[in-house]
């Protein structure tokens, strides 16, 4: 189950990641260090998600297979959806300012949350642990 709040522990490549997508050194430096915090409520097929960071607090639903909208913490907004593959959360974003795809997934193995990235050849992860 992906039910509960999850704390992240260690990144994988994810500074080459957001370099992809384009962000500036001195914003890599910080979001490398963001203190991510995520709460992930799920019932049927609809999640809540409570999100904090250094950045900033937020709260979220969204329902498997209906299109959404998000935004990064620096304004990118990004439009898609998550469905569910089995144990995997598997999510397709589009880019709204250049239509360019952003995947990532959420798998729970043991006592970690993995969540994947990929964005233009770029992968990278970001594993939590239980808060
Ligand atoms: C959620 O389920 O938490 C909300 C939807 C998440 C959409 C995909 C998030 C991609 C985040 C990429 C971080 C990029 C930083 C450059």
């Amino acid at each position: 189950t992906f039910n509960g709040a999850w704390k992240i522990d260690r990144n994988e490549n994810y500074e080459k990641f957001m370099e992809q997508m384009g962000i500036n050194m001195v914003k890599r430096k910080l979001a490398a260090h963001d203190n991510l915090k995520i709460t992930l409520e799920q019932t049927g097929d609809k999640f809540h998600v409570k999100e904090s960071s250094n950045f900033r607090t937020l709260e979220l639903d969204f329902t498997l297979g209906v299109t959404f909208e998000y935004s990064l913490a620096d304004g990118t907004e990004l439009s898609g959806s998550w469905v569910m593959e089995g144990d995997m959360l598997k999510g397709v974003f589009t880019r709204k300012d250049n239509g360019k795809q952003l995947s990532t997934t959420r798998i729970v193995q043991g006592d970690e949350l993995i969540q994947t990235y990929n964005y233009e050849g770029v992968d990278a992860k970001r594993i939590f642990k239980r808060a």
